[in-house]
């Protein structure tokens, strides 16, 4: 029988149990979850109305603790580098930076004020990604699950870790990595590309662009997808057979019939897991190499003859005196 609900674009069906659900129980080494649970109306609008039992652990509270020192001493050097004004720290906050070394430190340790703060900040803020990705791969295996999140997790923290870390260890200087701050990181970004004659030329970027793209057209065509085929129960992700009439099997006729091939339930996430990890992983490669392998994108462009030479904006005088025949 079709569910004959109305829903559009905006409702949503809130599910939720009397009590609230603790979970299936931990293995005996680890921690107790912290919490009971309860119930949120507006975070129900959003996904699950319920909030906790959370597992918390070791590898949590460190990482918290990591990303706590990282933010404050980020902010803290922000606030004194408006002489701890706090009006002025609040209004300037998306300008101010936390900066890393000078070119003339390399890769030594520089004073704090010069780029030793930026230094200890990047080393708990790196920290901290890393236990947390630890924790996304044990909460995991806990609960008997693939590591599918942590690995495409790590496929972030791979980019993160080129543009911050591996690439300016490369290149001999710390001065190479990008500064913490809302607007000066952006400032790095085009700087970089500039730098590094346009990055649009440096084919990896272009992948990484494709990637992304792909990721939010793939992401429109499944969420749409599943929300037009809930009213048979789609979203649940029940009867995901071809079935006659089922959600899952409208699904596929619908693009099948649009376009002549359609994903299955399964493949359609094989292809938003991949379309995600690639966007960062060629963008990786694509900041791994340069500088390191390319200096300058734009003249290796021309080199493999896919942009133009400079046009000829002085070419040479031409004595007339010296032309012949119908020329002169
Ligand atoms: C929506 C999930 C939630 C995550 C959020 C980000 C912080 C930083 C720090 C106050 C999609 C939380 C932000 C914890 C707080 C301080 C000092 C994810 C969602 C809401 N960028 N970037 C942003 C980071 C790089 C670029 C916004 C991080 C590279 C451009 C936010 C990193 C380059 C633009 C932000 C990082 C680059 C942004 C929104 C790390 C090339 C924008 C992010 C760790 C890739 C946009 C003002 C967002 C903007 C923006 C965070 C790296 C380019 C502050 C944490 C160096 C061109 N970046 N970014 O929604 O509005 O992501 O900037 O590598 O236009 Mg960036
Ligand atoms: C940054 C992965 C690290 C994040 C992690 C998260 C926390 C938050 C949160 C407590 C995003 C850690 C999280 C700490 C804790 C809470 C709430 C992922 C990150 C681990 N570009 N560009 C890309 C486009 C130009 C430049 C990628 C478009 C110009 C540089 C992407 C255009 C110049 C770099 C992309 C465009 C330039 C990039 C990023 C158009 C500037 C990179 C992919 C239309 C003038 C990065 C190879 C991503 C890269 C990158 C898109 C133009 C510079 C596809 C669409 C030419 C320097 N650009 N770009 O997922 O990989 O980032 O390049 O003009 O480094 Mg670009």
């Amino acid at each position: 029988m079709i569910n004959m609900e109305y829903q559009n674009i905006f409702t949503q069906v809130q599910v939720r149990p009397k009590q609230p659900e603790v979970g299936p129980d931990l293995p005996a080494q680890d921690d107790p979850r912290t919490g009971t649970g309860f119930f949120v109306y507006w975070y129900g609008k959003l996904g699950n109305a319920q909030i906790g039992p959370i597992y918390l652990g070791w590898l949590g509270i460190i990482s918290i603790v990591c990303f706590i020192v990282a933010f404050e001493i980020i902010g803290l050097n922000m606030w004194a580098s408006v002489g701890w004004d706090p009006i002025q720290f609040v209004r300037q906050l998306f300008w101010l930076a936390l900066e890393p070394p000078a070119a003339e430190y390399g890769l030594s340790i520089p004073p704090l004020n010069e780029g030793g703060w930026w230094l200890i900040a990047g080393f708990f803020l790196t920290t901290s990604i890393l236990l947390w990705w630890l924790r996304t791969y044990r909460r995991a295996r806990a609960l008997g699950l693939g590591t599918h999140v942590a690995w495409a997790f790590a496929s972030a923290i791979f980019l993160y870790l080129v543009l911050g870390f591996i690439r300016p260890v490369l290149m001999g200087s710390w001065s190479e990595a990008v500064p913490f701050g809302i607007f000066p990181h952006l400032d790095w970004t085009a700087a970089f590309s500039i730098r590094y004659g346009n990055l649009f030329y440096n084919p990896f970027h272009a992948l990484s662009i494709a990637f992304l793209y792909g990721s939010t057209l793939l992401f429109a065509m499944h969420g749409a997808t599943i929300l037009a085929v809930s009213r048979f129960g789609g979203e649940r992700e029940i009867e995901q057979i071809t079935d006659r009439g089922t959600a899952s099997e409208r699904a596929a006729l619908f693009w099948r019939w649009t376009m002549g091939f359609n994903a299955t339930t399964e493949s359609i996430h094989r292809w938003a897991w991949w379309f995600a990890v690639l966007t960062t992983l060629t963008g990786g490669i694509g900041i791994l190499l340069t500088g390191t392998v390319v200096d300058n994108w734009y003249l290796w462009a021309v080199k493999h003859q896919f942009a133009p030479m400079y046009p000829n904006v002085f070419p040479e005088t031409v004595d007339p005196a010296l032309l012949t025949g119908g020329m002169q």
